[in-house]
């Protein structure tokens, strides 16, 4: 039996994507732990529900270092005390510098909230609407120094309707990202996911 995976969430406020994962992974039982969940804000709501499941938490707090340099030194330190095969970001909100993405290659996800090369940065909701876009959507990618243009692993839709207004259409992708960023992360802890020339393969036997 292939050895278990470890798995390192970084959240910075809700944690509803974390939650969906640490589900997914306890009700299809995974070869995978979740080793810890970590905050770079004291009082990010997803702690709480960690804690809840009995998963170790951790908060690096940005403002406690002088430089991004600095904070991401601490934070990689906190990271790899628990091993990880795998480095979740699920709504972390500070930008990562280029050597600690290069420490995580190919083995750290993010989930962003647009149809990338849509949309990367902020106020992805906010954009859609205000292009005009039919449609918007979510996208899994691996993470790279470049933000939001790490090689693609998965997408998903969702139409833009008449009358909606930022939050309405974040919570239609917000449902979305509960379906497909569980699924991501299990094809990267069951080994289908190579990144070769920038692309990702998947597997699918
Ligand atoms: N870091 C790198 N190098 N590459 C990526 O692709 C990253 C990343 C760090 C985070 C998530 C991302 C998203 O999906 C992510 C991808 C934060 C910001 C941002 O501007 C932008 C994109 C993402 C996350 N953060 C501000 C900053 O100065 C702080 C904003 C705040 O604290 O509210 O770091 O959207
Ligand atoms: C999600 O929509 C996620 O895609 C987005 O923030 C939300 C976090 O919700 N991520 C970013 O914008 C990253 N900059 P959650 O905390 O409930 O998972």
């Amino acid at each position: 039996m292939a050895a278990m995976k470890n798995i390192v969430i970084l959240i910075s406020g809700r944690g509803s994507n974390m939650e969906a994962v640490v589900r997914a992974a306890q009700a299809e039982q995974w070869p995978a732990r979740i080793a810890a969940v970590i905050s770079n804000k004291a009082d990010a709501k997803g702690l709480e529900f960690a804690a809840a499941h009995g998963i170790p938490t951790a908060v690096v707090s940005n403002k406690d270092y002088p430089s991004r340099e600095a904070f991401d030194a601490a934070l990689q330190e906190v990271i790899d005390g628990f091993n990880p095969d795998l480095v979740v970001l699920a709504g972390f909100m500070r930008i990562l510098t280029p050597g600690f993405v290069s420490h995580y290659e190919n083995r750290m996800l993010n989930i962003h909230p647009s149809l990338l090369p849509l949309f990367p940065g902020l106020h992805t909701h906010e954009q859609a609407l205000a292009s005009g876009q039919a449609t918007h959507g979510a996208t899994v990618h691996f993470v790279t120094a470049e933000l939001d243009h790490g090689p693609l692993v998965d997408q998903v839709s969702v139409p833009v309707l008449p009358g909606d207004t930022a939050e309405v259409l974040a919570a239609r992708v917000l449902e979305q990202e509960w379906v497909m960023y569980p699924r991501a992360i299990r094809w990267f802890v069951e080994g289908r996911l190579r990144v070769e020339d920038g692309k990702v393969n998947i597997d699918r036997n």
